[in-house]
Formats: C-alpha cells, sequence, structure tokens
C-alpha cells in the first residue's frame, strides 16, 4: 500500500509511535510517505521504502500565527496527487484529522476519494481535545474520519465520554520493538552513574505538569532515605527548572542526574532497576511499556490506561495519583530484594511480549485494509456517495 503518516515530529509518544509504526510497514514492503513539518526524531535510519515530505508555510508579516494547518492540507493534497497514496493516516487528532478532512474535501473535486484513519492518542482527548477552543471540531473531524482507532480501551471510553462520535472506535495497543529495547549489557554506563553499586532509578517524559515529576523526586527522596541510589531524569520541558530548584532545595543533586533528551534511551533503561511513571493522566504510557522491554519493573500511578501496561503486583505497582508514600513503600519492596526484583524484571518482560510489533503491526495492516474496502464499496461517508455519483455521471 501507499500509506501517507501525519504526526507531531517530536519525541512525544504519539510522534513515536507513528514513526515506529511507519517504519515497521516500510519493512513489510509498504511505500511509507510522512508529512510533517521536521523530519521525525526517531526517523533515523534509512529505507528505501519510506519518503519524508516537509511541510513548508510562507512567511508573511501579517501572519502572527503562521496558518500552519492550511500549508499542511495543501501539501496533503499534492502528496495524496501524486505519490497516489491509499490512506491517510493522521495521529492525534488536533489538528490532524481536521486538516486531513479538509484535503479529503479537496480531493474530492478530483473524484479522488482518499480514506483518513486518526489514531488518538491522549492529551488530544484528554486535555486539549475537550476544551471549548477546539472541541467542536475535534468531535466533528473524529466523527468524518473513515476509521478511527486508540491506544487503550481506556482512551476509547473516554472519547465516546467527552464526544458525540458516530464511528467506532478501534483499540489497537501502542508496541514496542524488541530489535532495539531489551536489556543489553552496558555495564561501564553502570559503573560510570552508579560507581558503588547503588539502585538506578529512572524516569523519562517531557516535563509537562500532567507526568508529576514532582512526585518522582518526592519518592526517590524516601526511596534513598533506605536504600542507596541513583535516578536519571530523561527528557525535558517546562517543569524542569522547578524541579531541578526541587533537588538543590532538598540537598538531592549529587544523587539526581538531569540528562536532558536522549537519543538512545535504551542505553539508559538498560542499567535501570525501576521506573517511575507516576502520572495524572495517561492514555497509555509508552514509556513504561519501554521500560518493561528492558526488564525494569514500573511503579506508576493507576491513572488512564496505566492499569491495561502495568499489573499491580507482578509487573510493578500502582497507586493512587500523588500517593508518594504508597509509592515509595512499593518502591522499597522491589529493591530490597533481589530475588524479588528479579522476578518483577521477568514479569515486566513477559508483560511487555503481548506489546510486540510484531503482534501489533499486523492489527494496522488488516485496519487499513478494512477501511480501504469498505471506502471502495461505498459503506463510508456522504462524501464518498458523491464522488461515485460524480463519477457515474461523467
Ligand atoms: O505524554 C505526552 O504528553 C505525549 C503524548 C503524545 O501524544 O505525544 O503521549 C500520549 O500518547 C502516547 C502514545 O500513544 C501515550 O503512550 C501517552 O500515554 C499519551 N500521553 C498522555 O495521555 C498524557
Amino acid at each position: 500500500m501507499n500509506i501517507g503518516i501525519v504526526c507531531y515530529p517530536t519525541f512525544g509518544g504519539s510522534g513515536v509511535v507513528a514513526t515506529e509504526l511507519g517504519m515497521g510497514l516500510a519493512k513489510r514492503g509498504h511505500n511509507v510517505h510522512f508529512i510533517t513539518y521536521r523530519r521525525p526524531a526517531r526517523l533515523s535510519t534509512f529505507h528505501e521504502n519510506v519518503f519524508y515530505h516537509e511541510v513548508t508555510g510562507e512567511d508573511y508579516p501579517l501572519f502572527e500565527f503562521p496558518p500552519y494547518d492550511t500549508a499542511l492540507a495543501s501539501k496533503l493534497v499534492e502528496v495524496v496527487k501524486f505519490e497516489k497514496l491509499d490512506l491517510l493516516h493522521v495521529h492525534y487528532a488536533i489538528p490532524h484529522a481536521a486538516v486531513a478532512y479538509m484535503a479529503k474535501k479537496i480531493l474530492l473535486r478530483d473524484g479522488r476519494y482518499v480514506p483518513v484513519i486518526t489514531t488518538l492518542h491522549g492529551t488530544d482527548i484528554t486535555l486539549v481535545g475537550t476544551n471549548p477552543a477546539f472541541q467542536p471540531v475535534v468531535e466533528f473531524s473524529i466523527s468524518k474520519s473513515d476509521g478511527v482507532t486508540a491506544v487503550s480501551n481506556f482512551l476509547r471510553d473516554e472519547t465516546l465520554r467527552h464526544f458525540n462520535i458516530d464511528n467506532d472506535i478501534k483499540v489497537i495497543y501502542n508496541f514496542v520493538d524488541f530489535e532495539r529495547f531489551r536489556k543489553i549489557d552496558k555495564d561501564h554506563f553502570k559503573k560510570a552513574i552508579a560507581p558503588n553499586g547503588e539502585r538506578i532509578l529512572a524516569h523519562t517524559s517531557n516535563f509537562r505538569k500532567v507526568k508529576r515529576v514532582e512526585d518522582v523526586v518526592r519518592v526517590f527522596q524516601k526511596v534513598y532515605e533506605k536504600i542507596p541510589s541513583k535516578l536519571l531524569l530523561i527528557g525535558d520541558g517546562p517543569e524542569r527548572r522547578h524541579i531541578e530548584d526541587l533537588c538543590r532545595q532538598i540537598g538531592l543533586c549529587d544523587e539526581v542526574r538531569f540528562l536532558g533528551k536522549q537519543d538512545a534511551v535504551e542505553e539508559l533503561l538498560a542499567i535501570s532497576d525501576l521506573f517511575f511513571i507516576p502520572s495524572e493522566s495517561e492514555s497509555f504510557g509508552l514509556a513504561a511499556l519501554e521500560a518493561m522491554a528492558c526488564e525494569v519493573p514500573v511503579i506508576s500511578s493507576n491513572s488512564g490506561g496505566l492499569p491495561e501496561v502495568n499489573i499491580h503486583g507482578k509487573t510493578g505497582f500502582m497507586s493512587d495519583v500523588g500517593d508518594v508514600a504508597a509509592m515509595a513503600s512499593h518502591a522499597i519492596t522491589i529493591l530490597s530484594d533481589e530475588e524479588v526484583l528479579q522476578t518483577f524484571r521477568k514479569n515486566a518482560l513477559e508483560q511487555a511480549e503481548r506489546f510486540d510489533i510484531r503482534h501489533i503491526l499486523p492489527q494496522y495492516e488488516a485496519y487499513y485494509e478494512e477501511v480501504v474496502e469498505r471506502a471502495a464499496v461505498g459503506f463510508t461517508n456522504d462524501d464518498l456517495r458523491f464522488t461515485i455519483a460524480r463519477n457515474r455521471k461523467s
């Protein structure tokens, strides 16, 4: 198939999933066209079936906010037409679902129907999508998508709770590529970070409020009182400054390492003993899955889709959002006994294997075929009937 993928090209979860999915599809023989404003962060290796189309807008003094949506819609029209795309798969509803709808309408004027699949990732529904500033457009454009997927049951249910959506939402879980995320020997890293054999605890995120990075540091503080340990904070974002101040205040600067954005997260996970994800809201928790694939147990909140990934008492523990004391006590339980830690490590890996890219990717392929077929025989929205009628006339 010729597939167009639209996503945010950043380190954010939705961009990562979209990029890994595209690369995986390319390896299975599909032609994949990424259409984004910058080369996606994880699109680092060359593949003959992967194409990249940069969306560039015109800078004009009148534009206080450059009209990205218009530039993206125009680019989609161009790429669908000239690369003969069979399908557009857009990741993160805002603004991609609405922009794809616009492109679809424009292409209809040439009698071309391009089915659009929208994948909902989380904050596009739970945080931003429900904001009245976006809500009507999000609701409309999800309803007008030819296929809709969500990355967890939680997210599907939340979408149906918040929006009046006509179509079915198919749950296709996020996935992990074990060729990349697996426990590898990085002992020299371990020695550099924890020279006296301290336990290594890790957290990766975009340091937004929703991630509750302060809880990570508070939990670590309690663990550190009982167990010699180090904390790796990977990523960057608006909360980082505040978290650095906090570490200074509580005197933990020597034990906490701020590593910023990292390309090879897997090398850091490979030396970690425990992973924290205490988020306020998390539709899936891809970061937790990547940790588990590297045999790292997870201490998480029980919010959103996290219970679909982390199994309480088996692959890690879950607590209510903000329950720092419980999180610390669970972390100490796992870290203070080597045998317990090894059991959790093994369970984490076993659970991660359920989300192996090799199982999940064929689910996307089957869904693509279903949506394209439905569009071809006319079982899609009113736009298609319009096209068929028009084509019949000519
Ligand atoms: O976590 C973020 O803020 C980034 C966001 C994104 O869309 O880039 O992540 C969301 O999508 C990921 C991939 O599907 C999920 O694993 C994350 O749980 C989800 N984040 C939230 O729901 C907060």
